[in-house]
């Protein structure tokens, strides 16, 4: 018998209302016979022709819904954020600065065809089509918190896989100790890469460590669709014990390298922004606290936690590098 360790984000199904909600639905869909595509006509369901018309072109649409991962919950009392909220308010800057580039995101990014590349200290580089890439991993779907280091939050289920199957998949040297992730550069698709000021492209990077880790997820999906271009179709990063921005979207290659890569936010904001990014309520950001959050769902100011309560999973990661302090925020 497997005894699972509870985890601190962890929280009864019974004690999440909206995400009960939204099972249910899933399980009406289910039980009246219709499929993948069916819950496209999610756009009728209370998605008001967002990702309608996106998903019927998408030639991955059949990999939806995948199967729901039980380990990752809601936690710490939260509740889902609905699918309208999540996907009307984000950070893309290829798109432009402000939260409402939703639409811009949907007209201007082409997610297909879509290459991406695997490069670097790997055993044999690679260059694979999207689609190929979805087909050789495993997709499942986990509810992810997410704290953006600007002091909103929220709480969404992702489908995607963990960024270990592609490490797998990539075999990368012994000289390999990070991954470097780019968004693409194509100021046709995206006109905030016309604005000359900004490094350019979106460049996040991991440990190899942090890269392989269970939490460490790459996104294709949103609340049982493929993931819409705003949120950072088709392949984006989630790292919920870290701040969003290290959450790179619309990503075109891996590659493996043996120094630390200068993220986008570092080489604009070295001060203020660097390569951990862990979420720490302790560390405030130079130009105001990290101590509170506001919910993005609830509109509550709620507390920060240490690792966006994940620390159960990842504090290990850090323990034997004896970073300063501030560096966790770094
Ligand atoms: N390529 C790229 N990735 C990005 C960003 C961006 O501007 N460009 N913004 C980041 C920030 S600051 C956050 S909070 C999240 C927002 O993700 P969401 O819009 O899906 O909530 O994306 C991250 N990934
Ligand atoms: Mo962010």
């Amino acid at each position: 018998m497997v005894i699972r360790r509870k985890r601190s984000w962890e929280l009864p199904q019974s004690a999440v209302t909206s995400e009960a909600t939204y099972l249910a639905r899933r399980s009406l869909l289910k039980a009246m016979g219709l499929g993948g595509g069916a819950l496209m006509a999610g756009a009728s369901l209370g998605h008001p022709g967002i990702a309608g018309a996106d998903t019927m072109e998408d030639p991955s649409a059949a990999l939806y819904p995948a199967q729901h991962n039980d380990a990752y919950t809601p936690g710490d009392g939260r509740t889902l954020t609905d699918f309208d909220k999540a996907t009307r308010y984000n950070n893309f800057y290829e798109f432009g600065t402000d939260k409402s580039i939703w639409r811009d995101a949907q007209k201007g990014l082409k997610t297909r065809p879509w290459q991406v590349e695997i490069a670097g200290e790997v055993d044999k580089p690679l260059t694979l089509d999207i689609d190929d890439l979805l087909k050789k991993m495993p997709l499942e779907e986990r509810v992810y918190r997410h704290r953006c280091v600007e002091a909103w939050s929220m709480c969404v289920p992702w489908t995607g896989f963990q960024l270990s199957h592609l490490v797998e998949l990539a075999k990368p040297l012994s000289s390999a100790k990070f991954v470097k992730m780019t968004t693409f550069n194509d100021p046709e698709m995206g006109p905030g890469l016309r604005q000359f000021w900004y490094p350019w492209p979106y460049v996040e990077g991991l440990t190899m460590a942090e890269a392989t880790n269970e939490l460490t997820f790459m996104v294709t999906g949103l609340y049982g669709k493929p993931l819409p271009a705003q949120n950072g179709a088709p392949l984006r990063l989630a790292t919920p014990w870290k701040y969003g921005f290290k959450s790179i979207k619309s990503i075109v290659k891996f590659e493996f390298v043996s120094k630390q890569p200068m993220n986008f936010w570092q080489e604009l904001q070295a001060q203020e922004y660097g390569f951990w990014a862990n979420v720490n309520p302790d560390v405030p950001h130079p130009r105001w606290s990290q101590a509170q959050e506001r919910d993005l769902q609830t509109g509550d100011s709620i507390p920060t936690r240490i690792y966006n309560g994940y620390g159960d999973t990842v504090a290990s990661l850090y323990s034997g590098l004896n970073l300063p302090d501030t560096v966790l925020f770094r």
